[in-house]
């Protein structure tokens, strides 16, 4: 009987210590809704988020593009296919934003290998699904209040979700959709501890959606400021030396179009994803809640107020630190075998 007992002691002792691993083990579901092209960030994000999939901590479910151009699609398509998931959906806005080819997308589609053949391969299909209906279609088929979404780039395609109505996909408004299924939305965007007057990229690019999009979206959001990003810089050195497991590599060969390999670059869009995937490691403070406003030029201003849906990151030197080294890492990742 004492030795029953005793096993089922150390039965229940090893599911109590067990719990928390297999609570952790469930992959954080996200959609990546970036402007690649722009800023070479949002590349480098995409390889993160690649190191944190080879680690089961996330699922990318999708891509979704507001840049307006037609090599931004390409190459989403050329990095998912570098790190071995070739097959992740893409989905495109139309009628958007930033249409021109800007710094590194072309360029780097247009690199050839020694053999005088395209550098990076990768496969789409002749017609890429609309990002909104895409976004109302994935969401639709996710487990209640399971996704986090991450915005790195303009609002128009998750305001255009919110004011989509019902449909043959999904009864549900669009808002009402997001309420459902989304559980928080980590953006890149805004400006929190810049001089006055500072207007953010992100929202002054399309500032009618970063206004109604912010005004009306019915979740947590957790905003990653220009500040952030600016604090915590990706050092050149890893950039020349670590991404050299390879001959060729599409980030390094983006990076040194966009930014040039002696330079060092803001980490602004990583940091979206990894507070999006890690959000419990200390590597962020977050405001107290509030309410983030668009004023019409562009500025973004925080209200404190704890009824508010609406918080941002915040780092001192020892997470500058930490952050960086943690994003060294999981930019400078091989692909999985
Ligand atoms: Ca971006």
């Amino acid at each position: 009987m004492v030795r029953k007992n005793f096993c089922w002691f150390v039965f229940f002792v090893a599911v109590i210590l067990l719990l928390p691993f297999c609570a952790n083990a469930e992959p954080v579901r996200f959609i990546f809704d970036t402007d690649l092209g722009n800023d070479v960030d949002d590349a480098m994000a995409i390889a993160v988020i690649h190191a944190l999939q080879n680690r089961n901590e996330c699922e990318l479910l999708a891509v979704t593009t507001t840049k307006d151009n037609p090599h931004v699609a390409p190459m989403v398509a050329v990095l998912n296919t570098f790190y071995g998931r070739p097959n992740i959906p893409i989905a495109v806005i139309k009628n958007g934003a930033a249409k021109e080819d800007g710094k590194y997308n072309r360029q780097v589609l247009e690199l050839k290998d020694d053999a005088g053949k395209p550098r990076y391969s990768y496969e789409l299909p002749p017609q890429l699904p609309e990002a909104v209906s895409y976004l109302r279609k994935c969401l639709a088929a996710e487990p209640d209040n399971s996704v986090i979404l991450v915005q790195v780039g303009f609002f128009t395609n998750f305001a255009r979700l919110l004011e989509t109505p019902g449909d043959d996909i999904s009864p549900l408004t669009g808002k009402e959709l997001v309420a459902k299924k989304v559980k928080l939305l980590s953006l890149m965007a805004g400006a929190f501890n810049e001089p006055p007057g500072f207007k953010e990229y992100n929202v002054k690019v399309d500032i009618p959606s970063a206004k109604k999009m912010i005004e009306n979206w019915p979740t947590e959001m957790i905003f990653s400021g220009h500040e952030i990003g600016r604090l915590i810089q990706y050092p050149p050195k890893s950039m020349k030396e670590d991404f050299n497991y390879v001959k060729y590599h599409p980030v390094k060969d983006a990076y040194h179009f966009y930014r040039g390999l002696e330079n060092s670059q803001p980490t602004y869009d990583l940091t979206s994803v990894l507070y999006a995937v890690r959000p419990d490691r200390g590597y962020f403070n977050l405001s107290p809640k509030g309410t983030v406003k668009v004023l019409d030029d562009g500025q973004t201003i925080f209200e404190p107020n704890e009824n508010g849906k609406h918080r941002f990151l915040i780092v001192n030197s020892e997470q500058i630190a930490m952050v960086r080294e943690a994003l060294v890492q999981l930019t400078s990742e091989p692909p999985k075998k």
